[in-house]
Formats: C-alpha cells, sequence, structure tokens
C-alpha cells in the first residue's frame, strides 16, 4: 500500500484514527518519490528520519502521552516509519535499477557492427623499387650479395681501380669516419667482396685449370655521399650488377641492361642509348639514357670490368671478361612515378607515401 494512503486520514485502509497532525505533518511524501539522485534520497530520508526528521519529532512527541495513547500512537507511527523505509528501498533500487540500465545503454555495444578495419600499411616506394629491381634481375640468373656499409678504404676505392688523388675520396665527396674508416659511397664494396669469396672458394679449381663458375650478383644498398638538392640525398640507395665469366662481351652489357631497363619500366619498345663515359673501374665505360616522356634520362653506369681490378680479385684477365653497372634506387623511383624532389622520400610524409 502506497505511503500517503497509510497516512492520509481520507482514506479507509488508514490502520488507526491518525489525528490530522500526523496526516498533515507527513501528508508530501513527495520528496521520497521525486528523489531524482541517491543525494536527493538521502536529504528525503533526514527530512522524515534524520534528527530534525517529522517522524522523530512525532516519536519524540509521545513523552507527553499517557500509557495507553504512547501505545497506540507508537504503533501507529512505528507502522509509519516502516512505511517510510519501504519508500524509501523501493526508491533506492528504483535509482539503482535507472542507473544499471543508463549504463548498460551507454555502454551498449552493436555486435551487428562490422569489425574495425586496422590500418593496412605499406611497403615504402623505394623498398618497393628496390623489389623491383631485385626481382627482375633475379630472374636473369643474378643473386643478391649484402654486405657492411661502414667500408674501408681498400675495399670502397683502392679494389676499384681508383688512384689515391681520384676526387671521389675526397672529404667533400666522401663521409670518413674514426680509425681510417668511410660510409661507403657505392655498393661496389659489396661486388668486390662476394667475387673475393667466390675465386676463394673455387681457388683449387682455378689452381687446377679447370675454371670457376661465373659471377652474376647483384649489391643493393644504402650509401653515403656529401651531397644534398633536389635530386642529391646523402644517404640514398644504389643496385650495381656485376657478370664475370669466360667471352662475356659489350653485347651482352648491352641486352642485359637493355633488358633490364624495358623491364623496369614497363615499355618494350622503350629507347636506351650507352654514351661514352670513364670510370675508373670500368673500361670502357657508358652512361644509361632512356628516351622517356620526349626526354632523354641518365638512368645508370656501366662498362667492361676492368683488368686491373680483375687481377685485384685474383682472376684472369686473359682468360674472363665481366660488365658491370650501377644505378641509384631513388632515381628509378622518381622517374618511373614522376617525383620531382628526392627529399618526398624522406619526409615520412603519409599522404605522399599512401599513394604507393
Ligand atoms: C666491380 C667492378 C666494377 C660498378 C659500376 C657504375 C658503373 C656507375 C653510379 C651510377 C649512378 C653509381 O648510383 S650511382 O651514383 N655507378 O655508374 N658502377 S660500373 O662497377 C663495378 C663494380 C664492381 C668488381
Amino acid at each position: 500500500m502506497a505511503l500517503h494512503m497509510m497516512i492520509d486520514s481520507s482514506s479507509p485502509e488508514v490502520p488507526f484514527n491518525a489525528p490530522a497532525t500526523i496526516s498533515k505533518r507527513l501528508s508530501s511524501t513527495k520528496p521520497i518519490a521525486a528523489a531524482a539522485t541517491p543525494a536527493d534520497l538521502e536529504n528525503a530520508k533526514a527530512l522524515f528520519l534524520g534528527k530534525q526528521g517529522r517522524i522523530t519529532e512525532l516519536m519524540k512527541g509521545l513523552a507527553a502521552l499517557s500509557v495507553d495513547e504512547k501505545k497506540s500512537r507508537g504503533a501507529a507511527i512505528n507502522q509509519i516509519k516502516q512505511a517510510v523505509e519501504q519508500a524509501l528501498n523501493e526508491r533506492r533500487q528504483a535509482l539503482a535499477d535507472a542507473e544499471l540500465q543508463a549504463q548498460l545503454k551507454a555502454e551498449a555495444v552493436d555486435v551487428t557492427l562490422p569489425g574495425r578495419q586496422s590500418a593496412r600499411g605499406g611497403l615504402h616506394p623505394v623498398s618497393l623499387t628496390m623489389e623491383r629491381i631485385e626481382a627482375i634481375f633475379g630472374s636473369m640468373g643474378f643473386e643478391v650479395a649484402q654486405g657492411p656499409e661502414i667500408e674501408t678504404d681498400w675495399f670502397n676505392f683502392t679494389a676499384l681501380n681508383t688512384p689515391q688523388d681520384h676526387p671521389a675520396r675526397s672529404m667533400h665527396d666522401t663521409f670518413y669516419v674514426e680509425g681510417g674508416l668511410l660510409l661507403r659511397t657505392h655498393t661496389s664494396p659489396m661486388q668486390i667482396r662476394h667475387a673475393v669469396q667466390h675465386v676463394k672458394r673455387h681457388q683449387s679449381r682455378l689452381d687446377a685449370g679447370q675454371g670457376m663458375p661465373e659471377i652474376r650478383v647483384i649489391a643493393p644498398g644504402r650509401t653515403y655521399r656529401v651531397d644534398s638538392d633536389a635530386t642529391h640525398s646523402p644517404m640514398f640507395h644504389q643496385c650495381e650488377g656485376l657478370w664475370i665469366g669466360e667471352n662475356v662481351s659489350f653485347k651482352d652489357l648491352k641486352v642485359v641492361f637493355t633488358d633490364f631497363c624495358r623491364t623496369f619500366f614497363e615499355s618494350d619498345d622503350l629507347v636506351l642509348r650507352f654514351r661514352p663515359s670513364f670510370f675508373p673501374f670500368t673500361e670502357p665505360s657508358a652512361e644509361v639514357d632512356v628516351q622517356w616522356r620526349g626526354r632523354w634520362l641518365e638512368v645508370m653506369g656501366c662498362g667492361m670490368v676492368d683488368p686491373a681490378v680483375l687481377e685485384g680479385l685474383g682472376i684472369d684477365p686473359e682468360r674472363y671478361s665481366g660488365f658491370a653497372a650501377g644505378l641509384g634506387v631513388e632515381r628509378f623511383c622518381m622517374v618511373r612515378h614522376g617525383i620531382d624532389d628526392i627529399r618526398r622520400l624522406f619526409t615520412s610524409d603519409l599522404r605522399f607515401l599512401e599513394q604507393f
């Protein structure tokens, strides 16, 4: 039975003839029903059961009554007190239920929603270009050599027939580190290390005049030069190729690098030209230009391996010959994708990188 019916003297269910004072003083139990929060409910509870509460006041009033009146009125007040406490408990539960429902609603998860796609990563355009270059040379039977980026002067220059006074050795081109070491300026040292290992592995066959298997290797990786502008970066990536065997000629060179460029640029009728040039480690040497969107673009250098380099490797230049080439990976990436500034490849700007 609702509390207000218990204390409303006009209601027939009233358990006793509660005097008007009780019903008047308690008539507004709205504070309990109106309590919107546990704090409001505590205030409503204090209104009835606190030190100055209405029921507390009534209980105090008992002291002045006779024994019989005390008994009957005390019972009536007690009944009201229980009703108030029940109302408080019901309201407390109602608030707790409402709070739980609100929390459940707020934390509701729609399990029918599609899963959140995790951001898909991707390879850097330079890595993609390096992979493409390695795949094309791989299809021609080239293996891939790896090696140190901090090199000795011998592997980076001397073994490549580079004179002591060659400008490439100067500080303004090369990054030197302590101990006379340097940051390799090309990946040729890896070719040298690979060739030295190859000769050593087959030395007994060479000594017996049986010859050795061909060297067919590419050396991709980071290289370092003191240079920085729209087309040069202090750290850039190079890939060099080296083919040494018996009766290897300049014709073979032209076929291999023509085929490589046509495959890389996906153009079977790509026009190339081999322009005479000079490198200390090749003779004859040539720069390779490709006709790209109406313009001649230099894309790589190449040449027949200088006999002095072969001899330095312990390879008989009378029996063996070979060719080599070197290309800039960023260069191939920029030409293929029409990138105008090499620095775009190193700024980690996702708006640029997400296009690849
Ligand atoms: C050995 C013998 C010869 C490697 C070669 C080039 C030509 C060349 C540059 C092109 C652009 C480097 O990235 S770049 O700056 N390289 O033009 N490199 S021939 O010749 C070798 C390598 C190893 C034993």
